[in-house]
């Protein structure tokens, strides 16, 4: 298998100056015409070949300035087409191809969901539609020319703005498209079909009305209103926040149900997983509303970043994704709660990113090689990518991040840029040298931050010791220390914060501490009485703490800080520890559990903190977080016992105040999925949680919401807590749940989901006959991810059992969908980055599993460079 590096990255000898498409689309097949008009670059050699990539195509015809070309001027096969020795001037070529979309399973390229023709681009999708020149730094203007039948195909749209259509003989018609922005071909977009549509305008800031059009399955119009609210409010921000206007004079979205990934931001069209569009009060949960205006505000955001500047190659794609993330996620602190929102983020980061970052599939946010870029669209490069943009924040200041990412839009509108030129940018508008800095986007491994201090009452003099390393990870044996910004506070006996009057041996900038070398020393006078540092304040830096704070300390800050964050933080931290140990024999005190509990309960009745941040407050840490706090040598059945006692032990004397807590929390208005509401109903389902997991009581507090709910949240979260803890009301309630909503896929989704979180011995069983029952549509991404994706990420005590059921089940699915989708199954795979924390039966279980997948089947370059990195 061919390794790509990015020190071998050369810009193209061709460029390509315009293309015009032409789509004949027919129930069976589609024929595609390119015409590509190319020219060589001024240093190019005449003679030199032109290679344009493809994947999967046949040549049905080839000309060149209008004439057919001869057999030796060419050569073509599936994946590439050669011209031997192009003119040396501005040509032409034209090419011919035909495609069968049906039949496209991989969903990338030209496919058809339920019907409707769609296309997804990015990464190498393009290629799969005509030979061309398919990487991001070929920019290009498009127009492109679809015809389809009426019957079939009503609607017809693809990037830019509509400039012709018509009707055609035998019941044909036509629509010309012209996007009048350069743009890479993986931001190009086709879509046809019969589809319903809500439509709405924007007036921009400088006074330009867009169109904006949310296309969708007939019958799904009135469920695209909340999608179209937050489209919206992200334009309105984006001119806020950033002064980012848009550009073209329509914006359309279209919700397509076979997708593989979220959505995609193809210039003026987007394509949606519907899952991320839909919503309305009975069928969608408040996480999904959350979702799907983080998602819409997301994509449109790339407009700015990842459109207008795009990424000159694929090991830059942080450049876009990271940035665009970051923004989304701002988006969302403005609109709704900042620091629960923060919390959110980070307890993503905790569980998927930590993960990745500290296993077999580690790499930087900008990677240096790679097999298969579709395996590098990692949480590292978006979630640590908006961490490095927000450590960027952090540094510079509010307004000196507005000033630079001002210079970012003015200097590269047009560009196919790097990670290095935007680096450059925010040196260039502070001052500030970054080199040291620039290592986070080039380095992997989540860095560990250790602690220590001491106070001396004589002198008033606190010294604070802070050190960072970071484990060895694949291919990088050694680390250089990381500019890491620590927003800290130092807290007083009584609470309140602790001022100095000097501080030596080190940079503190305000409150950032700038930790940049393996250790810093920092000796503050003038501090009057022994503080306890409140440091990483709203988790400052993507990297872990060992802060070797007492538990008394820890609640200590629970209660006192001043940070939000840190608040949850240390609560969090006081669990973990219980769990974490419990879990490898010792055992907690009274005291211990009694502190804690008296924390929660205070927290509880705290009027200063509103309900979401409570909701997260009370949150104990999943069996997968506390793994990944242990480390090495887990015993996934150890953990979930040890969380389940601290739990009961926690809820035990106080089930009654919870009980009542819980009752009053209850909603009587109609449903919104406003953050308030939101909020209380996270409290609430958070209670029944802990009464589930840690009393007699819960169970059935949590059928009684089942029947009694008005919504799907409260109707989602008592049938997940129950399966999670699988009650014996479980199966009853998944039971009712699946055949109250038979028929709707997306609701479907969370009974798979909920079902593969079950930890009975019986749930392999029955996810086997769920995959092997005739109807299930096994082409789908959303279903196969709900089911397995869940199972390998959220349940570790099935997934990693020591008699290896649970292994084979994954592998033997992964083969199966491997044949239909690539993609879908490597992404399944990566649930195997675990097993180096295992204990070593479950370990070599997981080995083997992966051994005979690897010796006995054909595999995708996908599924197979996951499978050697983690069996390496
Ligand atoms: N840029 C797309 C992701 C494409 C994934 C290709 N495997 C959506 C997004 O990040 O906004
Ligand atoms: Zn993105």
């Amino acid at each position: 298998e061919q390794t790509i590096y990015l020190k071998d990255y050369a810009p193209t000898p061709y460029r390509i100056v315009s293309v015009e498409l032409d789509f004949r689309i027919l129930e069976e097949r589609t024929r595609v015409r390119a015409q590509l008009t190319v020219e060589p670059r001024p240093d190019t050699a005449p003679g030199t070949p032109l290679v344009l990539d493809g994947d999967d195509l046949k040549l049905d015809s080839i000309a060149l300035d209008g004439a057919p070309l001869v057999l030796s001027a060419y050569a073509a096969d599936a994946n590439s087409l050669t011209l031997v020795e192009p003119p040396h001037r501005r040509f032409v070529l034209e090419t011919e191809v035909t495609l069968e979309p049906a039949s496209n399973t991989k969903l990338m390229g030209l496919y058809r969901s339920s019907g409707t023709w769609c296309t997804q681009c990015e990464p190498e999708g393009f290629r799969r539609i005509t030979y061309y020149l398919d990487r991001p730094d070929v920019l290009a203007p498009f127009k492109v020319r679809m015809s389809a039948p009426k019957a079939l195909a009503p609607v017809l749209l693809a990037n830019g703005n509509l400039v012709d259509k018509g009707e055609l003989g035998d019941d044909l018609h036509f629509a010309v498209w012209e996007d009048p922005f350069l743009k890479p071909a993986y931001l190009f977009a086709l879509v046809a079909g019969d589809l319903g549509s809500i439509t709405d305008s924007f007036t921009t800031m400088s006074g330009r009305k867009v169109e904006l059009g949310i296309y969708c399955t007939h019958g799904k119009e009135s469920e695209c209103f909340y999608a179209m609210d937050s489209l919206k409010r992200s334009m309105a921000w984006d001119e806020r926040r950033f002064g980012r206007e848009y550009d073209l004079d329509v914006f359309n979205i279209v919700a397509v149900s076979d997708f593989n990934f979220g959505a995609m931001e193809n210039k003026g069209l987007n394509i949606f997983n519907d899952r991320l569009v839909f919503a309305k009060p009975e069928t969608a949960t408040d996480a999904n509303y959350h979702g799907i205006e983080r998602v819409i505000a997301h994509e449109y955001f790339h407009n700015w970043t990842g459109n207008r500047i795009t990424c000159r190659d694929w090991f830059q794609l942080c450049l876009k994704e990271g940035l665009t993330v970051f923004r989304d996620q701002e988006f969302t602190s403005d609109e709704r709660s900042r620091p629960v929102q923060r919390i959110h983020d980070v307890q993503n980061l905790r569980t998927s990113q930590f993960p990745e970052d500290g296993g077999p599939l580690a790499h930087p946010p900008r990677p240096d090689s790679f097999r298969e870029i579709n395996n590098f669209y990692t949480t590292t490069v978006y979630e640590k990518g908006a961490e490095i943009v927000r450590m960027l924040a952090t540094l510079l200041g509010e307004a000196g991040f507005r000033k630079a990412m001002d210079l970012y839009f003015e200097r590269h509108d047009g560009d196919a840029t790097t990670i290095e030129a935007f680096i450059k940018v925010f040196e260039d508008a502070s001052g500030r040298d970054l080199s040291q800095f620039a290592t986070w986007y080039l380095q992997a491994g989540t860095p560990q931050v250790g602690v220590s201090d001491s106070y001396d009452a004589a002198s008033q003099t606190y010294t604070l010791t802070l050190t960072q390393k970071v484990d060895p990870t694949p291919g990088e044996p050694t680390k250089k220390p990381l500019l890491i910004p620590v927003r800290f506070g130092l807290i007083g006996p009584n609470g309140s914060p602790v001022g100095w009057n000097g501080v030596s041996g080190g940079t503190v900038e305000g409150d950032l501490i700038v930790l940049d070398s393996e250790s810093v020393t920092l000796t503050f006078t003038g501090v009057a009485n022994k503080p306890v540092p409140s440091l990483f304040r709203g988790f400052s830096a993507p990297v872990k703490v060992e802060s070797g704070l007492s538990q008394d300390d820890l609640l200590f800050l629970a209660r006192h800080d001043s940070d939000p964050f840190n608040r949850w933080d240390a609560l969090q931290s006081a669990a973990t520890t219980l769990i974490a140990s419990a879990a490898q024999g010792s055992t907690w005190s009274a005291t211990d559990a009694d502190a804690l509990r008296q924390a929660l309960v205070d927290t509880l009745e705290n009027p200063d903190l509103d309900d979401a941040f409570k909701a997260q407050a009370i949150d104990i840490p999943a069996e997968t977080v506390v793994g990944r706090h242990i480390g090495k040598d887990v015993d996934p059945d150890a953990v979930a016992e040890a969380r389940k006692a601290l739990v009961t032990a926690l809820v035990g004397p106080i089930a009654e105040k919870l009980t009542a807590l819980y009752r009053d929390l209850a909603i009587s208005v109609p449903y919104s999925p406003d953050a308030n509401q939101a909020g209380r109903r996270s409290l609430r389902n958070g209670l029944l949680a802990l009464l589930v997991a840690g009393s007699d009581q819960g169970a059935g507090l949590a059928a009684e919401q089942y029947s009694g709910a008005t919504n799907m949240t409260d109707r989602y979260a008592a049938m997940a807590i129950s399966a999670r803890n699988w009650t014996s009301e479980a199966p009853a309630l998944l039971g009712d749940f699946r055949t109250r909503f038979a028929g709707d896929p997306l609701v479907f989704d969370k009974w798979l989901t909920a079902s593969a979180q079950a930890p009975d011995g019986g749930v392999i069983e029955r996810m086997r006959a769920t995959l092997a029952a005739p109807d299930f549509p096994r082409t789908n991404p959303n279903r196969l991810r709900s089911l397995l994706g869940s199972f390998v990420m959220t349940n570790p005590v099935q997934f990693t059992r020591t008699d290896g059921l649970g292994f084979r089940f994954i592998t033997e699915a992964v083969v199966d969908i491997d044949k239909v989708n690539p993609q879908v199954a490597s992404r399944i795979l990566t649930g195997f980055r675990i097993l180096p924390t295992l204990e070593a039966a479950r370990r070599n279980a997981g080995l083997e599993a992966l051994q005979a997948l690897k010796d006995q089947h054909k595999l995708s370059r996908n599924v197979g460079e996951i499978l050697d990195r983690i069996l390496a």
